[in-house]
């Protein structure tokens, strides 16, 4: 049977963040496959669509006119999944039917003007404008007494069920801590009373030892492909110094993260050489009045994409019902983004 290594053989990974477990398969990565590999070319978009919902002067589904904004741009979600009206209501029937009324506000964040952009084809300080939309929402809406937790966050390609190219991103804020926050909430303050140090640093303080999954780093963020990463491209983006919030991060380390986001999602789109689909946002200290000195702010980004522009990673059959599952490793996936030419591949000569 030969000697185990992690390279060539089945094994399972731990994530200390959320207490998850992801099954690792590498052999797998060495199957034939017969399926589709087509070249998908994206037609170019103009600058301003009329039709769009999101375009500055537009007027948008409910009637509202949106503003000729120049920079970035939020107003609340006209389909809001989580309402601030909501009269507070709950069922407690023994141990096996509970509810709860959720309050809570939707925003709509534009990322620019320009209809035909992205993140990775912004510049680094247009996308520090939007890290600056990112704290006053967050401080605003946090401060509120019915909000105790702000998620914000980007769902990108129609893949990921955007609905429109414009770039954008969504804010809902509320009154619970949703579960994937909830699980880092508990593990990180049982870290901190352990050690009297947060997770999330001493994690990026290993990996930076290890170099092995490292994507790149500036002077106040380093992208890497974390160790227990479940989708085949996932990256996070972490900050160098302890920040428990956007809201805590100083103006160089506001341009840090807009360069450390362009820097991975150009590596992204430089896969496959097309527009790179994902789910991406910040996880953060939840804002229930609360000192969080067991946070650190960080971004997690999940890209569907495997094989081509068009052959996705399902998580289905085994993942639905038992636990996330992967192919190639991290490691070999962090090499692979690693090597890509670092210029957006629509600006290379
Ligand atoms: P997604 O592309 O991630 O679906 O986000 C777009 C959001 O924009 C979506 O939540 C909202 C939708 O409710 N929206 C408006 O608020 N007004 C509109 O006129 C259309 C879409």
């Amino acid at each position: 049977m030969g000697q185990f290594n992690f390279e060539d053989h089945s094994h399972r990974r731990y994530n200390p963040l959320t207490g998850d477990w992801v099954q690792v398969s590498p052999h797998r990565a060495k199957r034939p496959w017969q399926g589709q590999e087509e070249e998908v070319s994206e037609a170019k978009r103009p600058e301003y669509d009329p039709k769009c919902y999101l375009c500055p002067g537009n007027t948008r589904a409910n009637g509202e006119k949106n503003p000729d904004y120049t920079g970035t741009y939020s107003f609340q979600n006209d389909f809001a999944a989580i309402a601030d009206d909501v009269p507070t209501g709950k069922l407690e029937e023994g141990e096996l039917f509970l509810a709860k009324s959720e309050r809570g506000l939707c925003k709509v964040i534009c990322f620019s003007p320009r209809h035909d952009l992205t993140i990775p084809e912004m510049e680094v300080e247009e996308i520090a404008k939007v890290v600056e939309l990112w704290q006053k929402e967050y401080a605003e809406l946090g401060a509120k007494d019915f909000i105790n937790y702000v998620q914000i966050f980007e769902n990108k390609g129609a893949v990921m069920g955007c609905s429109n190219p414009h770039p954008h991103g969504q804010i809902w804020a509320q009154e619970s801590i949703p579960d994937e926050p909830a699980k880092k909430q508990n593990n990180f303050s049982s870290y901190f009373q352990k050690h009297g140090r947060t997770m999330v640093s001493d994690y990026l303080k290993a990996e930076l030892g290890k170099k092995e999954r490292i994507l790149f780093e500036n002077d106040h963020f380093v992208g890497l492909v974390p160790f227990w990463a479940v989708w085949p491209y996932e990256a996070m983006i972490v900050p160098k110094r302890h920040v428990a919030s956007v809201a805590e991060l100083n103006e160089a380390e506001v341009k840090g993260l807009a360069d450390a986001y362009k820097q991975l999602t150009v590596m992204y789109d430089n896969i496959f050489r097309i527009s790179f689909p994902y789910s991406a946002g910040i996880h953060q200290a939840p804002t229930d009045g609360k000192d969080h000195p067991e946070w650190d702010m960080h971004m997690v980004f999940y890209p569907p994409l495997l094989r081509s522009a068009t052959v996705k990673k399902f998580m289905v059959g085994y993942e639905m019902l038992a636990t996330p599952q992967r192919d190639i490793t991290a490691e070999t996936s962090a090499a692979r983004l690693r090597e890509l030419p670092k210029v957006h591949y629509k600006k290379q000569q």
